[in-house]
């Protein structure tokens, strides 16, 4: 393997997966961004111009993902429309993007023979109850609750039925809660840092119990690497590095890191339908591909992110305004 198509490469995790493959691999990286707000430029600023490309088109867009896709050895398929909240306000991209733009990419895989990994979500498995010992696995039955989620769900199904019905050399990978740098700032972890910074308070929803499973992205780019190195064909591999927290505990950590009293944040309107609790057990992955997480400490990647967002003004301030006055709408 010597090319690799990155679909969503100026996004979160797709930035950060391209700079591991920069550091890590002698690969070449074309990256597919259709730049939507949740797309930079900025976060791919420096890579080196003999191993790196960047398009700027749609995964809907048959014939370019066509001739990408007839042009590289495999492709790594981050591309979507990731937000719950608006997934709620407005449910029609998610449709298109994570929907016709996964099977647009499929077919043309399917076509050209080409090795295919499907970034996905454990929210694709609804939740669990707080005090429920279970955790995910592979054999999880697929529950999921929001529009984002439904066409999550409804991707990695068409990936599976690709590789049963015409032979899709693919592999799913279902992650975890991610944080660390170049996150969009309508995602908790960013928001609540970024309101410390602006003086204003951190927002939980609800009663502030809900529980995510956090990963630092990293471990998310090193496990995907994995995966589509030495994944098995057809397979699905959950990702996650025991990270269990509630949002109240988490807004804390960043309250005294940031050197701010631990109650002084607020409650507001829930998310209507908001998942309870996810939980990852990644022993399969563990065990497989021998992959394990390195940022077992979450205390310290947490600090690391609150450091990044510090350094970063620049790179955050365009996205805040308009999030914020997004999110008042909602009562959020
Ligand atoms: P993100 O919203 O930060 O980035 C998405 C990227 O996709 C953006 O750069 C955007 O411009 C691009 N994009 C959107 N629609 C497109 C289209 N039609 N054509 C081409 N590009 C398009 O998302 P993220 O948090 O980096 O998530 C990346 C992937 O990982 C998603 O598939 C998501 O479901 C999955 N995932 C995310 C998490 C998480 O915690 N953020 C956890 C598990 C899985
Ligand atoms: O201001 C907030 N206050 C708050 O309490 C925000 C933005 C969120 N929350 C809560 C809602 C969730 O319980 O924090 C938790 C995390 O919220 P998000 O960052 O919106 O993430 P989540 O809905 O859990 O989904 C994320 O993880 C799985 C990603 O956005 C998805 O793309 C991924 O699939």
């Amino acid at each position: 393997m010597q090319r690799i198509l990155v679909t969503g490469g100026a996004g979160f995790i797709g930035c950060n997966f391209v700079h591991y493959i920069m550091e890590h691999t002698r690969l070449h990286v074309t990256v597919l961004d259709k730049l939507t707000y949740a797309g930079n430029l900025g976060s791919l600023a420096g890579l080196p111009p003999e191993r790196y490309d960047f398009v700027k088109g749609d995964i809907c867009d048959a014939s370019l993902v066509d001739q990408l896709v007839a042009a590289t050895d495999a492709v790594v398929h981050f591309a979507a429309e990731s937000h719950n909240d608006n997934s709620l306000q407005e449910p029609r991209p998610f449709v298109d993007t994570n929907l016709v733009g996964t099977f647009t990419l499929i077919e043309a895989a399917r076509k050209h023979g080409t090795r295919f990994h499907h970034v996905s979500t454990d929210e694709v498995y609804g939740d669990l109850a707080l005090d429920d010992p279970a955790r995910f696995t592979e054999e999880s039955v697929y529950r999921p609750t929001s529009p984002y989620s439904a066409t999550k769900a409804g991707s990695d199904m068409l990936v599976r039925a690709w590789v049963r019905s015409f032979g899709l050399q693919a592999t799913i990978s279902n992650c975890s809660n991610n944080y660390g740098p170049f996150q969009h700032v309508e995602k908790f972890i960013p928001r609540q840092i970024t309101n410390v910074l602006d003086g204003a308070r951190p927002r939980l929803y609800g009663n502030g119990l809900n529980v995510r499973d956090w990963i630092h992205v990293e471990d998310h780019s090193s496990a995907v690497a994995a995966i589509l190195r030495n994944g098995r064909i057809g397979e699905t591999y959950l990702i996650g590095a025991d990270g269990e927290r509630s949002n109240r505990e988490v807004v804390e950590k960043i309250l005294v890191r940031m050197g701010q009293p631990v109650e002084s944040y607020d409650l507001v309107t829930d998310r209507p339908g908001h998942d309870v609790r996810y939980a990852i057990d990644s022993t399969k992955l563990r065990r497989e591909l021998g992959w394990s997480p390195r940022y077992g400490d979450f205390d310290a990647g947490l600090a690391d992110t609150v450091r990044w967002y510090q350094e970063n003004e620049d790179w955050w301030r365009p996205q805040k305004a308009d999030t914020e006055s997004n999110y008042a709408k909602q009562g959020h």
